[in-house]
């Protein structure tokens, strides 16, 4: 069934991320037709952050961000729609992403507050005081390590944790740094009515109201049964007390969040009707903006991406029925099909270590690097190696580099092959040890999640995605094909898309599969995917995994040497 939007409406998706505020609109053929952005260091310098964040003096790893310039960043996109003459009363609906972890503290009494802003002054001017604390702890702080432990031994271990809630416990998760703020600044705890998430808060401030926590944008916290999508009674209470009648309600991604607020009918000339659709995580309106939507697509991220863009972090999602949390990586309700999860594999060596090596090896040259993959075999004659420039994530293992061969390497049997340690490659096999080193591991991590091998397609994105010799590295390891999608924002994109979507959703009075609303359309527009390798070789596809095994005892082995270290991505 092919589900019209109505032909003059139009969709706003907005993106919170840390370094600038974003917004991208579509029209009922899902086309883009403006887009904006705020950036907070440059454009909002009185708040005299570095990167729209700050960083404590004192090491302590503690990184917030001011409240109010969140607010005062959409006060400023919204005037800039105005001077572009966007036609506020042509938006049917809108919903938007926000930087996943980061916590708002309303101070007792502020719903009032936001129940009754007056459209004569700016949001800043009327929401000064709204907040209990004025800086709202991000995804980048890493200060809760105590936290994180005493959380997971109340819930019965790290293990348990991530069974029940999607994800061990990690510094940056919005659990322990509730738990952390109740511990160092009770007062301020104490003072709260309510704790948004970045994404329910920027719904709060445009509904007038507190906006609902999304299911998918609280699995990002520690605090919420991902089955049954309610808060876990055992997490709250070893986190905070009393922390339930602070967080609200949970609601489904595609639920209506509420109408848009007097206010920004009156100031903007929003129509009365335009509908709040519950705001989410960057990372879930990602993957929607990826238009990744059936169970067995992967998409992977090759480049620095663009949810967060202030170190890099190289990113595998997936879509699954059946959720198989593991103590890394993390398992999140799928924001566009309630009846899916989806999986997030976080990586700190990607594109930046692959320039490291590019840099060493092949005269700081892509055309080199190329030419060296190219000249080397798949598998390249059982070399592996591990490289890592940052404290991985994906496994859990400090910097450095781990090259092995495989003794007496045939094509055939890798099975039976011992690996040795060698100091170094030539640089040809070291060019091709990168690549097939990061995607034999972004391979075997996201089958352990349960991810089907081969997946369906696989949707690359990022800088390296016009990189034809990845691409084809990927098509032979991940037996699959690989299409390729450009993307200025998918945060923001996918934000507008979930904001039709949620639109259709209530149109409809059901949830409605999000691929209904593409029938047709997605090939008339720039958000089509395109076909850039057809799968790899099946025999060959065959042997990588023979690879990829061998590998991973290689790598659980270095985890056990070396691994253990604090985990705070
Ligand atoms: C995901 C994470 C980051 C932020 C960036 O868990 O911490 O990707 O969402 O905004």
């Amino acid at each position: 069934m092919d589900y019209t939007l109505p032909e003059d409406s139009l969709f706003l998706g907005f993106d919170c991320s840390t370094q600038s505020l974003k917004a991208t609109v579509l029209d009922a053929n899902l086309s883009i037709i403006a887009s904006e952005l705020v950036h907070y260091e440059s454009e909002l310098p009185h708040y005299k952050t570095k990167d729209g964040v700050y960083r404590d003096p004192s090491g302590n790893g503690r990184i917030v961000s001011p409240t109010l310039m969140w607010v005062e960043a959409l006060d400023l996109l919204l005037g800039k729609f105005v001077k572009s003459k966007l036609d506020f009363g042509r938006i049917s609906a809108v919903s938007g992403s926000g930087q996943q972890h980061g916590s708002v503290y309303w101070k007792k009494g502020s719903l009032l507050t936001l129940a009754s802003l007056n459209p004569e002054k700016t949001l800043r001017e009327q929401l000064g005081d709204a907040f209990s604390t004025k800086e709202s702890p991000i995804w980048m702080d890493s200060s809760t390590t105590t936290q994180c432990r005493e959380i997971e031994r109340s819930v019965g271990g790290a293990f348990a944790l991530s069974q029940l809630t999607g994800s061990r416990a990690y510094e940056r998760f919005t659990g322990p740094q509730i738990r952390r703020i109740f511990e160092t600044q009770p007062e301020v705890y104490h003072d709260t009515e309510r704790i948004s998430l970045v994404s329910s808060f920027m719904a709060s401030l445009l509904i007038g109201g507190y906006a609902s926590i999304d299911e998918t944008d609280g699995s990002g916290m520690n605090l919420m049964d991902i089955r049954q999508r309610i808060w876990l009674k055992g997490a709250l209470e070893a986190t905070a007390p009393g922390l339930g009648d602070k967080l609200g309600e949970l609601a489904p991604a595609h639920a209506v969040a509420g109408l848009i607020a007097p206010y920004f009918v009156e100031r903007f000339n929003f129509k009365k009707s335009c509908l709040v659709i519950q705001w989410s995580g960057d990372n879930p309106n990602s993957l929607a903006g990826l238009t990744l939507n059936t169970p067995g697509d992967l998409a992977i991220s090759l480049g620095t991406s663009d949810t967060s863009t202030t170190f890099e972090i190289a990113q595998v999602f997936g879509i699954t029925r059946e959720p198989q949390p593991r103590l890394e990586g993390h398992v999140l309700p799928n924001p566009v099909d309630p009846n899916c999860y989806m999986v997030m594999l976080v990586y700190k060596n990607g594109s930046l270590t692959r320039e490291d090596v590019r840099n060493r090896c092949a005269e700081q040259s892509w055309d080199i690097f190329n030419k060296f993959m190219e000249e080397t075999s798949p598998l390249n004659g059982g070399k592996l190696g591990f490289y890592y420039k940052e404290h991985e994530i994906s496994p859990p293992l400090p910097a450095g580099c781990h090259r092995f061969v495989l003794g007496n390497f045939t094509d055939d049997s890798i099975d039976e092959l011992k690996a040795h340690e060698v100091q170094e490659f030539d640089a040809p096999p070291e060019v091709r040890a990168i690549i097939e080193g990061q995607l034999l591991s972004m391979r075997a991590h996201a089958e352990r999640f349960g991810m089907p091998s081969p997946p369906k397609r696989i949707i690359a994105t990022g800088g390296a995605s016009t990189n034809k010799t990845i691409l084809k590295a990927i098509a032979s390891i991940f037996g699959c094909a690989v299409y390729t999608v450009q993307r200025p924002d998918s945060a923001s994109l996918g934000a507008a898309l979930r904001a039709a979507h949620g639109w259709l959703c209530n149109m409809e009075g059901c949830f409605v599969p999000i691929s209904c609303m593409y029938e047709n359309k997605l090939q008339k527009t720039s958000l089509s995917c395109k076909l850039s390798m057809p799968a790899g070789d099946a025999q060959l596809f065959s042997r990588y995994t023979s690879l990829m095994r061998k590998r991973m005892e290689i790598e659980d082995h270095l985890t056990q040497k070396f691994g253990g270290g604090k985990i705070v991505i």
